[in-house]
């Protein structure tokens, strides 16, 4: 096991991987923006470095500020947390060439995963059922691209392969609105992110969002731990997630989940990983796959009693994975509330500082958050600042204490969107399970103040 490790992120994740670090009796070096410099789990860290100002472009995303850092405390490897550099196969790749482990896949696999066009050549060969489409970027030809889309049929919809995550997308509902929309996505995918690539699938109009979680150590060994229901979204921002995903056979997804392994070997993986899926009357269609630890990641531990956090730092040390599928149970049902500080009605970001935190407890109830009485909320990232988790033996049970969870939460001197949690979770809709991934909106279009 490593000694000590550098933690590059900040907020909820940089607290999780600490706390993950002390368990393995790992020393946790935290490296931190002048936003964060107060942050109570700088100061719980063993060893602190500031990597430069707020911005993100200056500090977290500092690739040299990070390395120099992991250099002068004598880290041996570098946790990225998830958003930043996490997905990053050119830091993974630097991390390596300093002498330093990167706690997650090899860069090659980041980077097979992070162009959309190939990662679904993967899948393909790897036996993992796709959106129906083309299996290369599309070509420039004119004609081409209209006989692909009558082939797969309307509405089809043109993404960018250097997209992801919902960045870089466009359905299109006939052919003549079709050439347009392969230009201009491929213009702004050059702009956005160097690689005018572009690919075409079968739209799905109603999906749900479904995941399947995945852990690979270094002796080919690789496991599925279930599945994540991500339906709740708006504008690609998940906020509830659980696990088990509602109401879907256990036959349909171990099917699919056994693939994910497979291809998982066959690539030779390393770490955690995400398999993205959306499904539709029955049917898995995988559209991406998420080479860190996500955000929504307890959900799948409070079922499985397995800590992904200390498994990614596990497999990086090289060991094996300390379980066969065999050995893997699933027990009850949890779901997430990510806590925003945001205005609960109109969406946009509440930063500042809070005067009470006064965070649920119980049975449970789980709370990942760095947050407390009179910490400052900084204006210059995301604005999630922590998750309440909540466990049963049922989904019913989990939802009950997900609602005493929310009532007694307290947080003042910010806006957070607490009072909206609190309303989908007496939601009729929501409380039958099974929502699809516009229902959010919908809700959301309807409410009234
Ligand atoms: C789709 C789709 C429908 N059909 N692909 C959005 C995020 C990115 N991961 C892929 N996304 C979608 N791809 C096909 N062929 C609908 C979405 C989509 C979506 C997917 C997951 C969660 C939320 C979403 C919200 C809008 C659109």
């Amino acid at each position: 096991m490593f000694k000590k490790i550098l933690i590059a992120n900040r907020g909820e994740i940089a607290l999780r991987i600490q706390r993950a670090c002390r368990e393995l009796g790992v020393r946790a070096v935290i490296v931190y923006s002048e936003a964060d410099r107060d942050a109570k789990y700088v100061k719980l860290a063993d060893e602190s470095v500031c990597i430069g100002p707020a911005a993100s472009a200056l500090s977290y995303l500092n690739m040299p500020a990070i390395i120099s850092a992991a250099e002068v405390t004598d880290a041996e490897a570098i946790h990225p947390g998830y958003g930043f550099l996490s997905e990053n196969a050119d830091f993974a790749e630097r991390v390596q060439q300093s002498g330093f482990v990167f706690i997650g896949p090899t860069p090659e696999a980041i980077r097979t995963m992070g162009d959309k066009v190939s990662a679904k050549q993967a899948m393909i060969r790897s036996g993992v059922p796709c959106v129906p489409g083309s299996e290369n970027a599309l070509p420039d030809d004119p004609k081409e691209i209209t006989r692909q889309a009558r082939a797969i049929g309307y509405p089809v919809i043109i993404k960018a392969s250097g997209g992801g995550g919902g960045r870089g997308m466009r359905v299109v509902h006939t052919e003549a609105a079709l050439l347009h929309a392969v230009l201009t996505t491929r213009a702004e995918a050059g702009a956005a992110f160097g690689n005018p690539s572009v690919y075409m699938e079968k739209f799905l109009e109603n999906p749900r969002h479904i995941e399947i979680q995945v852990l690979a150590d270094t002796h080919r060994n690789a496991v599925w731990l279930g599945e994540r229901d991500c339906s709740m979204q708006r504008r690609h921002q998940k906020i509830i997630e659980e696990a088990p995903a509602p109401g879907i056979a256990r036959r349909i997804i171990e099917r699919i989940g056994e693939r994910c392994v497979a291809a998982c070997k066959k690539i030779g993986y390393r770490g955690a990983g995400t398999f993205e899926f959306l499904f539709e009357d029955g049917e898995f269609y995988f559209i991406e796959m998420n080479t860190r630890v996500q955000v929504e990641h307890p959900v799948t531990e409070l079922v499985t009693g397995i800590d992904i956090v200390q498994m990614q730092i596990r497999v990086a040390a090289g060991e094996k994975l300390p379980f066969t599928q065999r050995q893997i149970a699933m027990r009850g049902h949890a779901i997430e509330c990510r806590v925003n500080a945001e205005d609960p009605y109109k969406y946009t970001p509440s930063p500042g500082r809070i005067t009470t935190w006064h965070p649920p407890g119980g049975p449970g109830v789980r709370v990942d958050s760095h947050a407390y009485s009179n910490y400052f909320v900084p204006p210059h990232y995301d604005s999630m600042i922590g998750k309440i988790i909540c466990h049963g033996d049922t989904r019913e049970q989990a939802l009950a204490r997900m609602r005493t969870a929310l009532r007694e939460t307290v947080i003042e001197g910010i806006l957070t969107n607490v009072p909206l949690h609190r309303e989908l979770m007496v939601d009729a809709k929501f409380m039958d399970g099974g929502t699809s991934i516009h229902y959010l909106e919908g809700w959301m279009n309807q409410r009234k103040r």
